[in-house]
């Protein structure tokens, strides 16, 4: 029997400016969770570790690695939790040379040669990776895991992926028992209104390509769902466990209305007592009145749609276009009030496309849903994004330093917008706020009915004052980590300028093989790279 310890980076300087601090969503999350439970179906030991509400103190994780003595230390990470990722390989190879290490989630999922290439990391699983830390504790040869690049010496090697999986139902239950329960009560109010709250995925991945978007680098385009009865246990569990709330992940639960609409049918029959929301976005091409109300009767309580722009051109611009109309959103938010459903919604500057007039476009579009909260991002683009590769080409990415690539900082320091200088951005972001919620005296008698109805009044006074804070306060900007390793990292071998090297997208129609839609290029130095190959074109 083997023991895996698990990680989830602090999240401190990520969200820790007076910018990011309102909006600070602590939970457990999922990849851990799946992952610990492959690790104990097989008989090991796991120790989850969340830093995602404290600091990053290397003494701290070094005096838990030697207490907890583990065999693979794993650690999951989104872009700006990057350079802490590469720290805690050369951590824990200074406790222990031994010890496997090994990384997977969006960053190394987008970059996995280049993240290995910075870090002193063992192995990195490119896309899906549930049982990659049980393959590894069972003592399964890093050649013979699919879809693993890996260290031989001071070679790193590459496997040939092995497809998504096709049924969702042969996940293990994710172990959320083992989860630090103090992550549970953490979560701000504005996100979940009871506690304790944990994630959930009932599908996975998504069949749209919005150019800002990098699901598809870990779940792969397409999707796949598990079975109404699979969802309706997992809640089941969750609700013996003592868990009130779930937050579903899924990049958009209601892809599938008929099967949604069955998942919801399994929940009212089997009288789940459960609150969850759609807090990841759904498309607002996706509503449908009936599925609504089933979803309120099942327990759902509030629904967020990606709007992401309030014109047309620019929807298209970015990639989603198509059936997501402007019009189509003001239907589906009304749709999801007559059902009972609290209709929140996902907006952009930024994106591809934007101009000063289509950026106010956005502004006035958010006035006219009648939504109970608006969230507004300045676009950043995120490695193994299709606009991080646009932009890369076009000489406009500033930096590879993945601290700079924050969540609601210094996105000038990342890139230049191929129309619009950073001060308008900024300009219309503090905008978007201002008109969309205080400029708009609709908006605030529909939000006082709201809190009064609720009986929310301390936590909203209390968020609309952080949130005047954030957007008219001093700007803190991020803080300085304290890396252990920082002089030791190895130097990215990634120029701005370099030749991007081109990573397959999983494909799951039909869960076939990456194989199919891969080129192979053996390198006289033995590394074998893969590249994508067009669709339509043979293999
Ligand atoms: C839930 C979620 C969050 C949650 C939890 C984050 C988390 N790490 O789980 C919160 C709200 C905190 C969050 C925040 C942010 N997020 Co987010 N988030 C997601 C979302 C919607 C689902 C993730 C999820 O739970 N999937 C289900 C689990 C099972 O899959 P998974 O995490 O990918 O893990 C699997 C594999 O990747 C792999 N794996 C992952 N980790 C590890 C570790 C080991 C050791 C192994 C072996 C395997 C492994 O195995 C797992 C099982 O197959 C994804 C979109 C998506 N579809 O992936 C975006 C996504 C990951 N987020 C993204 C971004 C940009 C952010 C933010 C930067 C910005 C923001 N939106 O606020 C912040 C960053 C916060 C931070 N400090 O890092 C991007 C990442 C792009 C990138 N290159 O980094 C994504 C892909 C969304 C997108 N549209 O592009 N996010
Ligand atoms: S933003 Fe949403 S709809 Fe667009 S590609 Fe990503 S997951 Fe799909």
């Amino acid at each position: 029997m083997g023991k895996a310890l698990v990680i989830n980076p602090s999240y401190f300087r990520t969200y820790g400016s007076n910018e990011g601090g309102i909006a600070f969503p602590v939970y457990p999350i999922l990849s851990l969770s799946a992952i610990a439970g492959a690790v104990k179906a097989r008989g090991h030991e796991v120790k989850i570790v969340d830093l995602s509400y404290r600091r990053y103190e290397p003494d701290h994780i070094r005096q838990l690695i030697l207490e907890e003595k583990p065999d693979l230390v794993g650690v999951t990470a989104t872009t700006p939790l990057a350079n802490q990722m590469r720290d805690l390989s050369y951590l824990v190879k200074d406790i222990s040379e031994d010890i496997i290490t090994v990384a997977g989630g969006a960053h190394p999922s987008a970059l996995p040669f280049e993240t290995m290439q910075q870090s002193a990391l063992d192995a990195i699983v490119c896309g899906e990776g549930d049982f990659v830390a049980a393959d590894l504790l069972d003592g399964k040869s890093m050649s013979d895991i699919a879809g693993l690049y890996w260290r031989d010496g001071e070679e790193i090697r590459v496997n040939q992926p092995g497809g998504l999986m096709s049924n969702l139902d042969d996940l293990p239950i994710p172990a959320w028992e083992d989860y630090p329960v103090e992550c549970n009560e953490r979560v701000t109010k504005i996100i979940a209104r009871h506690r304790p709250v944990t994630t959930i995925e009932f599908s996975r991945g998504c069949v749209f390509k919005c150019d800002f978007c990098g699901s598809k680098n870990t779940m792969g385009l397409g999707y796949r769902k598990k079975s109404p009865e699979r969802c309706a246990d997992e809640v089941e569990l969750l609700q013996r466990l003592g868990y009130r709330e779930l937050v579903l992940v899924d990049d958009i639960f209601t892809s599938d209305n008929n099967w949604a609409a069955q998942v919801c049918e399994e929940f009212i029959r089997r009288d789940l007592d459960m609150a969850w929301t759609c807090t990841n976005g759904i498309r607002v091409d996706s509503a449908n009145p009936e599925l609504f109300s089933l979803m309120k009767r099942a327990g759902c309580y509030r629904v967020y749609f990606g709007f992401e722009s309030g014109n047309d051109q620019v929807l298209q611009a970015f990639g989603k276009g198509g059936k997501a109309t402007l019009e189509k959103g003001i239907t589906a938010v009304e749709m999801a009030r007559e059902a009972g459903l609290e209709p929140n919604g996902f907006f952009m500057v930024g994106l591809t496309g934007d101009t000063e007039e289509t950026m106010q476009d956005t502004i006035d579009y958010a006035k006219k849903v009648r939504l109970e909260t608006m969230k507004c991002g300045m676009t950043t683009p995120f490695p193994g994004t299709p606009s991080f590769n646009a932009l890369r080409e076009q000489g406009r990415i500033k930096t590879l330093d993945w601290d700079q690539y924050t969540v609601y900082n210094s996105a000038e320091n990342i890139y230049d917008h191929p129309n619009l200088d950073w001060a308008t951005i900024k300009k219309y972001f503090k905008k978007f706020y201002a008109e969309a919620y205080f400029g708009n005296p609709a908006y605030m008698f529909r939000r006082l009915k709201f809190v009064l109805k609720n009986n929310e009044i301390f936590w909203n006074a209390y968020y609309t004052v952080k949130f005047l804070v954030m957007l008219w306060g001093k700007e803190k900007g991020p803080q300085e980590e304290q890396y252990a390793f920082e002089e030791k990292w190895r130097p990215l071998d990634l120029k701005l300028d370099a030749e991007l090297r081109d990573y397959p997208v999983p494909q799951a129609k039909g869960a076939a093989s990456r194989k199919s839609v891969l080129k192979e290029d053996k390198k006289p130095d033995g590394r074998t790279i893969y590249s994508a190959v067009p669709e339509g074109a043979s293999s």
